[in-house]
């Protein structure tokens, strides 16, 4: 029997592993790399990938980062964790937190994150404080808190959090045998394009690549602050995943482009729902709107100038579609039909179509 031990495990020899870090796992990773059918070549690109990162335990690429940095909290005999949220990060924390036994603390921003993002956190049995401001707001309270009291902070400038997360370009590398040429990614905080940076280094260090890709990362247009170049105070976007004005990892997701010859650039809130709804209804992937951004982001390239022929491009789709049902409703074009239970019924229904 094959038995997934869980990405620590896995990729142990490239983390930041002592003879005391638990091996703990909810079987994080190990994500499916699938192949576009209809939206890579629709604009003449054979061989566009999708990283299903919605497939992980808590629906995002957030449980990653999480398991290497609840492992070292627990290594240090911590007792809490705390984190600010846009949504993911705090579903994650409670569910590590939940299973190995840490009291978790997640601040979101209130009214602002995704339904099944917040029945995640209160499903799995955390203490949600909603605060009256934004996630920038939440997470400057909590850097604060952290200072005063003695617990374990599980956003992305926790060092561990950005480690775990490397893995996920590992496996990219290790399914596709090299190192794409693109690869296309939402960018909030701007931790998860540091790490895939750093994860495609270190394998390219290790010889276990002999290329790098192009890191292009994209914002919301009104959540754009890497972008403009300057703080937004009161970011806007349907995507509330990376509703984010002042990112923590801002000066690593320059360097991250700049040293990949990429760029970090725009998506407007129109261009995220139309490839949201591509994805759907087109290649039956089902992602949330910030993962979408990529999408967006990656029918834009041409007109960006990037010649996409004979090119190997992942996008990364970060989270579950399922994560925000509200988006999703109102996006629907499907009515949903009354009918009587009989076939006869429903016979006569389907002939007005
Ligand atoms: C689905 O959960 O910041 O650029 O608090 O949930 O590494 O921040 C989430 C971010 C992309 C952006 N896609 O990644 C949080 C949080 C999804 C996300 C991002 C997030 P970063």
């Amino acid at each position: 029997m094959f038995y997934y031990p869980g990405l620590i495990n896995r990729y142990k020899e490239y983390l930041p592993v002592t003879e005391n870090t638990p091996f703990i796992s909810l079987g994080e990773g190990n994500t499916p790399l699938v192949l576009s059918t209809t939206i890579g070549p629709s604009i003449g690109c054979e061989k566009l990938f999708f990283k299903l990162e919605g497939c992980n335990p808590t629906g995002s690429f957030k449980d990653r980062g999480m398991v290497m940095a609840v492992a070292r909290a627990l290594e240090q005999k911590k007792t809490r964790i705390v984190c600010a949220s846009t949504g993911n990060t705090s579903a994650s924390a409670s569910a590590y937190g939940a299973r190995y036994g840490l009291k978790s603390l997640v601040l979101v921003p209130a009214g602002e994150i995704a339904l099944g993002k917040l029945l995640q956190a209160m499903a799995y049995g955390a203490r949600i404080l909603a605060v009256d401001g934004s996630f920038d707001d939440a997470f400057a309270t909590v850097r604060s808190l952290v200072e005063i009291m003695d617990m374990e902070l599980v956003n992305s400038v926790n060092p561990y959090r950005i480690e775990g997360q490397k893995t996920a370009a590992f496996e990219i590398v290790d399914t596709l045998g090299e190192a794409p040429d693109f690869i296309c990614i939402p960018v909030g905080n701007a931790g998860n394009i540091t790490s895939y940076w750093d994860g495609f280094k270190t394998y390219y260090e290790h010889g276990k690549s002999v290329n790098l890709p192009r890191m292009m990362g994209f914002q919301a247009a009104g959540a754009a602050p890497i972008v403009n170049g300057e703080k937004v105070d009161d970011p806007e976007t349907i995507a509330s995943a990376i509703k984010i004005g002042n990112p923590a990892s801002w000066g690593k997701a320059l360097k991250a482009r700049d040293e990949s010859n990429g760029l970090i650039d725009v998506v407007t809130d129109d261009q995220i729902i139309n490839a949201y709804l591509r994805l759907s209804r087109e290649e039956g992937i089902f992602c949330e709107p910030a993962s979408a951004a990529a999408v967006a982001g990656f029918l834009r390239l041409p007109d960006l100038g990037v010649d996409l022929s004979d090119k190997t491009v992942v996008c990364i789709l970060t989270g579950n579609g399922l994560k925000d049902p509200d988006v999703s409703e109102k996006q629907a074009t499907v009515e949903i039909e009354i009918v009587d239970h009989d076939v006869e019924s429903v016979l006569k229904l389907l002939q007005n179509h």
